[in-house]
This record gives structure tokens, C-alpha cells and sequence, in this order.
């Protein structure tokens, strides 16, 4: 599984039964979230977090996507790390405190223990049970990688407690998890990483790259309608956040590249007039109105090279497939 922490930060919302009414919801959701997402949904351009995507069902739904025959993201880069995890091995040496932002399930670390070698393992995730499941059956695997299991938001600012060794920090963040973020956002995120990181701190990185539209857009709109069922699934998990009234079968998927911004967009689309109400507020839809729920965004190893330098960091080595889709970068931390 791969879904970042970052953008499982809603997911803790999510214990309220079927049968309890919105008010209910709405006491015991975030008010924060709930004002954030009515002022997307008011704006001009309406808009929403892509977060939202993430609730169990949309969380499985991007398990599904990574199996897609479109969705190559998933597949090269897993097959980065097969081809080149003994080069990557070589370059970052053995021995590290290896952090995985928002570690999930924990199998893509995993997969590079053997070959890594890190001697503290301390996988970050906002839910602390999944976490604590995970990291309990990786600890009976490798009983001698000690082993912290941290459950932090990294949407808000973060810092690592004095347990998790400051020297070698090996920041891992695969699955072009960061392409999520607007490109003064990844700077940001990636600064608060460099300032978790000492001089002797690195990062390993999976990077989506720019490639042909029609690959990139099969990727987002496959012929299946799964990634449309993870769109539109954001619609239920709104109603169940804010109370709102969306009809799912009332919007469709939109999903295409858009080449001057160097991004993917995900919208949804009323297919006619409409008017949605939730609790406190509603709003009116003329058909064809979209709100913008998530963007990807695609580097060159350059743009991308320019985005670690303006965080701290130096790229020391890109290893790519054969098409040169997608990167799996080593970064060192600079020092000021
Ligand atoms: C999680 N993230 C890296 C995925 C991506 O490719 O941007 C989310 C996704 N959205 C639609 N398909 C996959």
C-alpha cells in the first residue's frame, strides 16, 4: 500500500457509524476540515484537498489503481528498486536510521532491509494502530533492526523525537508521493525534512517524470473506471464529512495532462445543473462545472533537481527505466 501520511490525514475521521446523523458527524469531525472544505467548495474555481480521496474505500481504491495495466507509476518504480537496489545499497551505505514518511504498510522499506541494512527503522504514519500492526509483524521478520513506529501528521510541521538517532537519517519517500504537492509546497515539505536532517542526512526519493500526454492521461482515466471510482468516491466521503448532499451519479471524472502547469488534473463534473447542500451552506452548479480535487505533478530530472537544491538538498544519484517514466533519486543534504 502507498497512500502517503500526508494525505491519510483525514482518515481519522472516519469512526462515525451509517446510522449516525450528519449533525453527529459534523460534532465529532474536524471543524477545521469541515471550513476548509465549504470554502472549496465556494471558491470560484471550487476545489477540495485531494485528502479527501482517502477514506477506507477510496484508500482501497488507490490499492486497486496500482494494479492497473495504465497505472505504470507503482510497477516502474518497483522495478527501479529491483534492478538498482545494490548500486542504490552502494551509494547510501548500510547502517542508517531509515524514515519512512508516511510508511503505510511498511512493504516498500521492507523490501530494501536486506540490501540497506539500516540499523533503526522509523516508519511514519497518522494512524498509529495500522502502524503498530505493521511494524509488529516486520519486527518478528527482522528482529535485529530496532525499530520506532511514529504516528505524526507531516501535513503540519514536524520534528523527530531525541530516541531517533541524528546522524545518517535516510529519509525515504517513494511512490511520487510528492508530485501531490504544488511545487512550492514539495519545497516546503521537503525543507522540513532537510531540517530534520543533519549534515550526514539524506533523501531516497520516487519521482513521476514527464512523459507522452497519452500515457499520462490513460494513467488517470483507465479503461475500467477505477481511478473514476476513487474521483468520485471523494463525493461520498465529503457527505460524510460535511453533511453535504453530492449524488454521486450527478458528476463525472475528468482527467487529462495539462502541459503548461506540468501536472495532471483530476476534476469532477456536474453532467447538469445542480444545487449541493451541507450543513451551513450550499452551493450551484451549472453543468459542465468542475471541482478540482487533485493534482500530480510531472518533473524532469532537472525541474526536479532544482526542487531538491531549493530545499536543501543535492541530487548524488537518479536511477530511471528503460523509458525514462519515472526516478528514484538520492539526495544529499547541503550544508548552509
Ligand atoms: C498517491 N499519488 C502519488 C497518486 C498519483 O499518481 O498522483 C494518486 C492518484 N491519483 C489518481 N491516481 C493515483
Amino acid at each position: 500500500m502507498t497512500r502517503t501520511a500526508v494525505l491519510r490525514a483525514v482518515q481519522k475521521d472516519e469512526g462515525s457509524s451509517d446510522e449516525a446523523s450528519n449533525a453527529d458527524r459534523i460534532a465529532h469531525g474536524d471543524r477545521a476540515a469541515v471550513a476548509e472544505i465549504a470554502a472549496g467548495l465556494l471558491a470560484a474555481d471550487a476545489r477540495t484537498s485531494p485528502k479527501y480521496l482517502y477514506d477506507s474505500l477510496g484508500s482501497k481504491l488507490f490499492e486497486a489503481i496500482c494494479e492497473l495495466p495504465e497505472y505504470y507509476p507503482t510497477r516502474t518504480e518497483a522495478s527501479i528498486f529491483a534492478q538498482h537496489g545494490e548500486d542504490m545499497a552502494r551509494r547510501i551505505g548500510t547502517g542508517s536510521t531509515l524514515i519512512d514518511l508516511g510508511a503505510g504498510n511498511c512493504a516498500k522499506a521492507a523490501g530494501l532491509f536486506p540490501l540497506l541494512q539500516p540499523q533503526h527503522y522509523v516508519p511514519i504514519d497518522i494512524s498509529r494502530e495500522f502502524l503498530n500492526e505493521a511494524v509488529s509483524r516486520l519486527q518478528q521478520r527482522f528482529p535485529k533492526i530496532a525499530m520506532t513506529p511514529l504516528a505524526l501528521d507531516l501535513s503540519a510541521p514536524f520534528s523527530l523525537p531525541a530516541q531517533v538517532g541524528t546522524e545518517h537519517r535516510l529519509f525515504f519517500y517513494p511512490g511520487s508521493s510528492i508530485g501531490n504537492f504544488a511545487p512550492h509546497e514539495a519545497i516546503a515539505f521537503l525543507r522540513q525534512v532537510r531540517e530534520n536532517a543533519s549534515a550526514t542526512g539524506g533523501l531516497l526519493i520516487g519521482v513521476d517524470l514527464i512523459k507522452d500526454a497519452e500515457v499520462l492521461d490513460a494513467a488517470y482515466d483507465d479503461a475500467i473506471g477505477v481511478t473514476a471510482a476513487f474521483n468520485l468516491n471523494m463525493l461520498r466521503h465529503l457527505n460524510h464529512l460535511i453533511g453535504a448532499d453530492f449524488d454521486v451519479r450527478q458528476w463525472q471524472h475528468v482527467a487529462f495532462f495539462n502541459a503548461d502547469e506540468s501536472r495532471i488534473e483530476m476534476h469532477l463534473e456536474a453532467r447538469h445543473a445542480l444545487t449541493v447542500r451541507w450543513q451551513g451552506g450550499e452551493r450551484h452548479f451549472a453543468r459542465g462545472e468542475r471541482i478540482h480535487t487533485e493534482d500530480s505533478y510531472k518533473y524532469t530530472r532537472e525541474s526536479f533537481a532544482d526542487v531538491l537544491a531549493q530545499a536543501g538538498f543535492a541530487a548524488d544519484a537518479v536511477w530511471t527505466d528503460a523509458d525514462g517514466w519515472f526516478a528514484v533519486i538520492h539526495a544529499r543534504a547541503v550544508s548552509d
